[in-house]
């Protein structure tokens, strides 16, 4: 059985405490490969190999730093269907949306960064004839970086990208879920000419390699993603070794349709935001608010058609629903559904795992589920489920369903269907998220500010900003005589 190795220093290596935790693939429910269970010993192996690369790296010109990270994207491209069915494999989702989403995306990250290290600019302030100001950005130092499981090398890459474009070098960590692209990128970055110790993969547990990148006293900035719940283990564990933090956390998200929007558009994008990758991306809109008058029409067909998409083995190209990334992930989903009903939801199609044959028969799959009938602040209503499963709740005022929408602890992104461009400035400028579509979902500019408000996170990831963060700006003022 394939066991996947750190990548620390250039090389790759085995854990130094020689242990290995199962990886399983989530449409079969079988373990195909092994992943160090690294500790301490190792993120001390990391860290010190990014320390000591980190004087020359920060001192590389862009322009060279640039042209490794072209690189890295170009191998990424070369690699699109290898990386593709590794992380179809790996997660559960469907092949299709791994070539088309999570890999071309990974690749233009590194793109992105590449280039948008060449255009930062820094502020000059002059104050007249007294003095002139001007600012430095210099990269802070080792740079932390940790990640989920859902978008694995696309969020993966969102970190490290910025992170090594702005001089930072990275001790980075992927879920123990879903390891298997992080580990062919190093293999990649290798190939690609990357200095050695520039960039650190070190696999394992949260609780033991995630925690120790967390508290290393030399490693000034962490960006993670992930729960909430972690988050805030985070944030306790950083605030007083005052390490610069990014957050992007879990979401609750609305999805606010009136009755005036274009309803065939509306309705097929409504089943990307909440069922792709199996509703298991932190964007998608779980709790749909529907104009009264619309109420009907809209169940009717928002059920048909989700009764219409089938869970299939994600290696088919026509598979448009996949696995549930792991088997405690998907129990968890199935206790929100007997919650719901609980809570007095009438489950209006699916709410059951789904039971394959052949090759995936033991794998671990959710019927798309569309729940109605819940009050707004029940907590089926309230808590992330991050599953196939979505609420319908009617509205009758804009006022009511902000009130809806903005009820949770989460702000991370939401959704309005309308035609009225004066009501979609309104409702978007009262919801109380940090990203928001109007009229689409998922449409992603790279240069614009991504996060969330309230317990969804911290900061902004995206253009400029993900530069800076791992950037220290340093003012000099000179005195003019
Ligand atoms: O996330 P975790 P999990 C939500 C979603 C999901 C829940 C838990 O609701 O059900 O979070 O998912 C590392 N110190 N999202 O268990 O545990 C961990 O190893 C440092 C939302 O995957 O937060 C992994 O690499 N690191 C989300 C990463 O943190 C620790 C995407 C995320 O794991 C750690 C995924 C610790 N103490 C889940 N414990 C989104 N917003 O995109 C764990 N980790």
């Amino acid at each position: 059985m394939e066991r996947l190795r750190n990548y620390i220093d250039g090389v790759l290596v085995a854990p130094l405490g020689g242990a290995y935790i199962d990886n399983y693939n989530p449409a079969t429910g079988n373990v195909y490969s092994q992943i160090p269970d690294s500790d301490e010993r190792d993120v001390e192996l990391a860290y010190e190999a990014a320390a000591r690369a980190f004087p020359a790296w920060s001192r590389t010109a862009k322009e060279e730093r640039s042209a490794l990270l072209m690189r890295i994207a170009d191998l990424i491209d070369a690699h699109h269907e290898m990386l593709s069915r590794a992380e179809s494999t790996d997660n559960g989702k469907p092949i299709q949306l791994a070539r088309t989403v999570d890999i071309p995306r990974a690749a233009a990250n590194f793109r992105f960064y590449a280039t948008g290290i060449l255009h930062l600019s820094s502020e000059a302030n002059s104050m007249e004839e007294t003095a002139i100001n001007y600012t430095l950005n210099e990269p802070a130092g080792v740079a932390g970086c940790i990640s989920p499981w859902n978008l694995p090398l696309y969020l993966f890459t969102w970190k490290i990208a910025p992170a090594l474009a702005a001089g930072c070098t990275v001790v980075a960590k992927p879920s123990e879920i879903t390891p298997m692209t992080a580990f062919l990128l190093s293999e990649l970055c290798i190939a690609a000419g990357l200095p050695k110790g520039v960039l650190n993969i070190v696999h394992g547990y949260g609780h033991r390699v995630g925690a120790a990148i967390t508290a290393h006293p030399s490693i000034p900035v962490i960006s993670f993603t992930g729960g909430t719940k972690t988050g805030a283990g985070i944030a306790r564990i950083a605030a007083p070794l005052f390490k610069k933090l990014s957050l992007e956390l879990g979401g609750k998200n609305p999805n606010i349709i009136f009755a005036d929007c274009d309803f065939e558009q509306m309705l097929k994008m409504t089943m990307h935001s909440s069922f792709s990758n199996q509703g298991e991306i932190c964007l998608c809109g779980s709790r749909i608010f529907i104009e009264r008058p619309l109420y009907e029409k809209f169940k009717q067909a928002f059920v048909e058609k989700a009764k219409q998409l089938k869970a299939g083995d994600p290696a088919d190209d026509k598979t448009r629903l996949g696995a549930i990334v792991s088997k405690q992930h998907k129990e968890k989903i199935l206790s929100y559904i007997a919650l719901a009903k609980d809570e007095g939801g009438t489950v209006l199609c699916g709410g059951n795992q789904v039971q394959l044959n052949g090759e995936c028969a033991g794998g671990w799959f959710i019927e798309p589920t569309v729940i109605e009938g819940l009050v707004f602040d029940c907590r089926t209503n309230q808590e992330e489920i991050f599953g196939p499963v979505v609420t319908l709740t009617p509205f009758d005022t804009e006022e009511e369903v902000l009130g809806y929408a903005n009820s949770t602890q989460y702000g991370l992104a939401g959704i309005i269907w309308t035609t009225n461009l004066n009501r979609a400035h309104r409702v978007a400028q009262r919801l109380q998220s940090g990203i928001i579509w109007v009229n689409c979902w998922l449409l992603r500019d790279l240069r614009t500010p991504f996060g969330g408000m309230k317990q969804s996170g911290m900061g902004r990831e995206g253009g400029f900003e993900a530069l800076r963060f791992f950037m220290e700006a340093k003012n000099v003022c000179i005195k003019l005589s």
